[in-house]
């Protein structure tokens, strides 16, 4: 029988939606009737567990799953023996320490004999470690924005995302100890048939977050300055230029990153490229 890759995913949650549309797209649909814990895979050598996020790193440690998804946050604070695959580009976070709104601070040092309260005593500890401060934590598992309301610490260590929890709780984020995404984790030893299932799996999802990254640009371009055009597009090769029906005119097509499209758009028009459609790409294979 050929075996199978068990992907642990997180049962519900901040990352299981994206989660779920990221495989999708990579051709393995997620059905859960029942909201059963383990779901086979019928057009791929995979099989899910739902779990809770904070489980993942252990079971693929421990060979419970061979790979997951989870956020780096909760991967780096368990510290466990796991590869770190590919960065997934969801679920972003940074794992931030706050004070008081009216504390003053200047500099690490002013955390000094203060006491803070986190969920991520791993993280906060080796950091503490690293930069030298001599500061207490206290480990609580939620709720930890309101401890400093509450007088159970001078400050926290928590996630951050939008910020908006901090100042609803009259806190100011200090430092960011951490800048997090969803990740890919795989056990460290596998055999070399799901080996070669991972390896597919990382082809695709690479080549999805490629298509994330990219737009296909189209437009009409007099053909006297299509090498003016051809300088100013960012793109991965040459593009491709094609007559249009009307005279003197060509279609330009190229890919380029989403991140460019606003500074070369100006210059586009500029050099007299017209009616220029942006199109999303699906997937990307390089
Ligand atoms: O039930 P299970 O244990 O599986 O899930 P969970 O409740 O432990 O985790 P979940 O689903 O809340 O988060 C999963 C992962 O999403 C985290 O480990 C992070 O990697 C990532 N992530 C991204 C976040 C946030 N953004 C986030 N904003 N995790 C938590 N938060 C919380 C944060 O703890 C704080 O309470 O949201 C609040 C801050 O949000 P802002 O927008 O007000 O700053
Ligand atoms: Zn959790």
């Amino acid at each position: 029988m050929s075996q199978r890759l068990r992907l642990a995913i997180q049962s519900s949650g901040r990352l299981s939606d994206d989660t779920t549309d990221l495989l999708k797209a990579c051709g393995i649909r997620i059905s859960r009737p029942d909201r059963k814990l383990r779901m086979v895979s019928e057009h791929f050598d995979i099989e899910i567990l739902f779990v809770r996020d904070d489980d993942i790193p252990g079971y693929v440690a421990d060979g419970v799953a061979d790979a997951g998804v989870v956020g780096e946050n909760v991967v780096l604070e368990k510290n466990p023996d796991v590869r770190q695959l590919d960065r997934l580009g969801f679920a972003a976070c940074r794992l931030s320490i706050a004070l008081p709104k009216t504390d003053t601070y200047n500099s690490l040092e002013d955390l000094n004999g203060k006491h803070i309260a986190t969920s991520y005593p791993g993280l906060l500890g080796r950091y503490f470690e690293k930069n030298g401060i001599k500061a207490s934590i206290h480990e609580i598992s939620g709720s930890v924005e309101i401890a400093p309301g509450i007088g159970l610490a001078d400050g926290i260590c928590d996630i951050v995302s939008s910020g908006s929890t901090l100042i609803s709780n009259g806190l100011k984020e200090v430092e960011v100890i951490l800048r997090s995404e969803a990740v890919l984790i795989a056990s460290p030893e596998l055999s070399e048939e799901k080996q070669a299932i991972l390896d597919t799996l990382q082809f695709r999802i690479q080549s999805v977050l490629k298509a994330k990254k990219h737009r296909y640009i189209l437009m009409n371009v007099p053909n006297e300055s299509i090498e003016r055009v051809k300088d100013i597009l960012p793109g991965m090769r040459a593009p491709t230029v094609m007559p249009l029906a009307q005279e003197g005119w060509s279609s330009v097509h190229s890919v380029i990153p989403d991140r460019a499209f606003w500074d070369v758009i100006d210059n586009l028009k500029e050099a007299g490229a017209e009616g220029m459609l942006v199109v999303p790409i699906e997937k990307m294979v390089l």
